[in-house]
């Protein structure tokens, strides 16, 4: 069966390429490890510490997906390769570090700083991938070397890169969206299909102010991956 190629999620628009892309206070590529053996899990755990290593035992998973920005630019068929984040809770997280069973609040933190939060029950969906690989190369630095998170039915900004650590905590308490950007960017949830851009404010006029910024982030990203 065709699909139908003009469909995308309420209130985005097809831009035909993936530029990096972020807030503004991270454009400054940041200094990265080679690899993502460094992986870090805390939080509400039994036993914080470094788990990188096992990530080799887990099954790869390979999946195109399309990537809406919250600004509203989209990006159709990415390939990303990967491992579950399902099977990264259930074989590593659980076994390692053993979160609280109410520890359902999971921030994931970048190399430069940025963090995000997710739902965990958002994350275990089969779909949502730590991946290591796109378009069948390693991950490129500009989309989140060494691994980054892919969560196609949410919002970039939840799709945190260049993870350093993953933190399972059982409240809001050790999270709050980057400095010094307002909180009513960042969304519990972000999920593109009901557009929750952002809180407190009409995701449609989110989408209006956002839009403007689109062209000078994209310019602001691309000079610094040439610095
Ligand atoms: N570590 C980190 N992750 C991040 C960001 C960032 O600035 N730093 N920006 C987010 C935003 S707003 C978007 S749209 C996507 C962009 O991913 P890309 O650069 O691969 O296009 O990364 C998200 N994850
Ligand atoms: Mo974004």
């Amino acid at each position: 069966m065709a699909q139908d190629s003009s469909w995308l999620p309420p209130g985005q628009f097809d831009l035909g390429s993936f530029p990096r892309f972020g807030l503004g206070k991270f454009a400054r590529l940041p200094t990265l490890p080679a690899d993502a053996s460094e992986l870090r899990i805390g939080g509400d755990v039994a036993c914080p510490g470094i788990v990188g290593r096992h990530l080799k035992a887990l099954t790869r998973v390979e999946q195109v997906s399309d990537f809406h920005c919250v600004t509203s630019w989209s990006y159709r068929g990415a390939r990303w390769g990967g491992i579950r984040f399902a099977d990264f809770y259930t074989q590593i997280a659980q076994r390692e570090a053993v979160p609280a069973a109410d520890a359902t609040l999971v921030v994931l933190r970048g190399h430069d700083g940025y963090a995000c939060s997710m739902q965990l029950h958002d994350l275990l969906a089969d779909e949502v991938l730590l991946a290591d690989t796109l378009d069948g190369d390693a991950l490129p630095i500009e989309h989140g070397a060494p691994l980054r998170l892919v969560a196609p039915a949410h919002y970039g900004f939840k799709n945190v890169k260049h993870i350093a650590a993953i933190e399972f905590w059982r409240d809001s308490r050790a999270y709050r969206f980057p400095f010094p950007y307002p909180q009513l960017m960042d969304h519990p949830r972000g999920r593109v299909a009901f557009e929750e851009r952002g809180r407190w404010i009409p995701p449609g006029v989110l989408r209006f102010f956002y839009r403007l910024l689109i062209p000078g982030t994209i310019r602001n990203f691309a000079r610094m991956r040439r610095r």
